[in-house]
Formats: C-alpha cells, structure tokens, sequence
C-alpha cells in the first residue's frame, strides 16, 4: 500500500495524507461509511460517491461470511462487482461482531467459536481463516481477528487479552505473506492494538505490531463504554509508537466531535454507524448543529436541510418535508436523512483536510465546533 504524507499539521498531531488501492485514492482523514452486509444502509453506491463523496466504505467479515456465503461473493468476483460499489473497500474482521452478536462465542489458542444468530449453525473463526474469508471478499484493507475486551476488564484480564491477540496477529500476518488475492489485486492487512484503557497494555500492544510490520494499523477496544477523556488518552499513548509513514484508524468511532479529537491526536480514518442509525431515527448532523427532524418545530420549516452542503439531498429538499416523511414512516425519509449526515461526516472530514494543509487545525477546529454541535 502506497501510502503518502502530504503534511502534518503546525498546531496539532493531525496529519493530511492519501494512499492507493486497486480501486482508487483514499484522501485522509477520511470518514468510512458503514455497510456491513455489503449496502450502507438506505444509500445506493452511486450516491455514496457522486453526493456523499464517500472515498472508501467499509463492509462485515461475520456478516457476509453467514450471509450470503464468502462463495457467492467470490463467484460475483468480490464484493466490489457484487454490490457496484466500485471503490475501496474495508472489511472487518469479526472479531468484534462475533462476541457483540453471536450466540455463545467461546475463545481459544485457535480461534473464535460461535453459533450464528441467523440459524444456531456452529463456525470457528480463526486467525487464518478470516484472512481467507477477506481474500475472497476481495477487500483492499483487510483486518486480523482480534479481541476486543469490555471497558471495565482488570489489568490482568486486560494484557491475557492482548496477548491472545498478539499471537493472533503474528499468525494472520504469516499466513497473509503466504496467500495471494483470488482477484488479481493487492489487499492490505492491519494489525489491531488493544489494551483496553491501560496504557502500558496499550503501549505493549502497539510495539508488539509494529515489530510484526503490518502495512496499517488500528486502533479497537475503544467507544465500548469508557469515557472520551479515557478514549483520547488512549489514542494519545498509542499513535506516537507508530510508524509516521503508514495509516492509522480507529475504529467504530463516533461522533463528529470525537472525529475532530482524534484527528487532532494523529488518527487518520474513522468508521460509525451513527450517521446512517441515528439519520434512520431522525437525528440530523448538518453544517449548523444538530437536530430531531421529527420535532414540531420544524413542521413549517421550508428551508432546506442543509445549505452549507453541496449533496442534492441538502439542498433540494426542506426540513418540513423530511419531517412529514419521517413522522410517517416513508421509506425515502429514511433515504434522504443517511445521505444528509453521510456527506456531512465526509465534508467534515474534507474541511479538517483543508485545515492541516493550511497549518490552521486546531483554529478551525475550535471555530467548528460550536456551530456544529449546536442542538435545534
Ligand atoms: N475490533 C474489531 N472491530 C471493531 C472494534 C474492535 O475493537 C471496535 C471497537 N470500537 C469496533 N469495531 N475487529
């Protein structure tokens, strides 16, 4: 993976940079929409790239693997020629969604044992495995099983964790040396640092994955429960270990607030369902603040969601009217909202871009703040 450093900010730790794929740039920092069974939710591809302007997507190992079958998406050709999202892609691992969704997930020196929450069936996930599944998913950015443990685990519980992970990870970093893409394309494969919320856990994590050479790093175990001063501390202590040169990114995280933090201590890439979940719901991200579309306030309200976006979407249609569709459950209220708060993140993330190149982060970062955490 070519990855370039095109510059780190004068006032902060946050960096502007890009690296390839087979299937296209990826301009950092970047927001990646989540689209676990292989569609972000309510939003079709191409409005993902022409409107939200989405540069990569992300897309579920557990999930695909039980439904359809990793076989049906390799006989499509990858995930890309099945779902016509036809730019980078991300998978996760399972790691984290066997333990979350899974019945009765068991862990071993060999691997995750679970029953799938579709039909009780039984599976083993294991190190090597996974990085096969994602082989034939064709993903560019592939993830390595790991475990990812409560916010209130002991110490002990804590570094026992990691080390199962750590061993894990040098068995997936081996048996991606030895294996190849079906496809035809370069696939990536990060490493994952835990450690919970105790730095020397964290600090033993990450120089354990350095040493192991993987071409990016994430960081998980994080936004499962602790506090954001926990979560920044934790990001703080880990990104000044790793590598300058390759990309970091933390993963399932958050709210625009926690982007900008986490931008500010050197986290290039980001992934949350929260802008498509919480659109669903009604709770609109926009250039001006936050809002419930849903309230009553906005019933005569005629303006368009969002002028300070460029997406159709943000422009063309007016908040009295994504409120009646919302209050009555239309299924294009649900469509319009996802693409609202997905290219608002993406903007976010392109402005904060803008910012680094121009030395001016932490400035702009504390003008935008308020205006964009503002609740109607
Ligand atoms: N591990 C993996 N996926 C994840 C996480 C993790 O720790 C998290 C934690 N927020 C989200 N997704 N493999």
């Amino acid at each position: 993976m070519t990855f370039t450093l095109a510059h780190t900010d004068a006032t902060s730790d946050a960096r502007a940079a890009s690296f390839e794929t087979a299937h296209g740039t990826v301009r950092t920092p970047a927001f990646m929409p989540v689209g676990t069974l292989g569609s972000v939710k309510a939003v079709p591809p191409r409005a993902l790239h022409e409107d939200v302007q989405a540069d990569i997507i992300l897309g579920n190992t557990y999930h695909l693997y039980l439904r359809p079958g990793t076989d049906v998406i390799e006989a499509a050709g990858g995930l890309q020629r099945f779902s016509q999202w036809n730019g980078p892609i991300l998978t996760d691992s399972g790691g984290y969604q066997v333990f979350s969704l899974a019945d009765r997930c068991t862990l071993t020196e060999e691997g995750a044992e679970f029953r799938s929450h579709i039909d009780g069936s039984k599976h083993l996930f294991t190190p090597e495995s996974v990085v096969d599944t994602q082989r034939a998913l064709g993903s560019d950015i592939m993830m390595v099983l790991d475990e990812c443990p409560a916010a209130d685990v002991s110490k002990a519980y804590a570094r026992e964790s990691n080390e199962l992970t750590l061993r894990w990870a040098e068995r997936a970093r081996l048996h991606y040396e030895k294996t190849t893409s079906p496809h035809g394309h370069e696939q990536a494969l990060f490493g994952i640092v835990q450690g919970v919320t105790y730095p020397e856990v964290r600090r033993e994590s990450a120089r354990a994955l350095v040493d192991l050479d993987f071409p990016g790093y994430a960081i998980g175990g994080l936004s499962v429960g602790e506090s954001h001063e926990d979560m920044y501390d934790m990001v703080e202590v880990v990104t000044p270990l790793l590598p300058a040169h390759k990309p970091r990114y933390l993963m399932g995280v958050g709210t625009p607030e926690n982007l900008l933090e986490n931008v500010a201590r050197g986290v290039d890439m980001f992934d949350c369902v929260m802008p498509t979940r919480n659109g669903r719901n009604g709770t609109l991200f926009t250039t001006q603040g936050r809002m419930n579309i849903k309230n009553a306030q906005f019933t005569n309200d005629h303006t368009p969601i969002d002028p300070g976006l460029e997406a159709y979407v943000s422009q063309t249609f007016t908040k009295a009217y994504l409120r009646h569709l919302q209050k009555s459950n239309e299924i294009l209220g649900l469509q319009i909202a996802s693409q609202q708060n997905l290219a608002f993140y993406c903007w976010l993330m392109r402005e904060a871009r803008q910012a680094i190149l121009d030395d001016r982060f932490m400035a702009w970062k504390d003008a935008i703040l308020p205006q964009i955490t503002r609740r109607w």
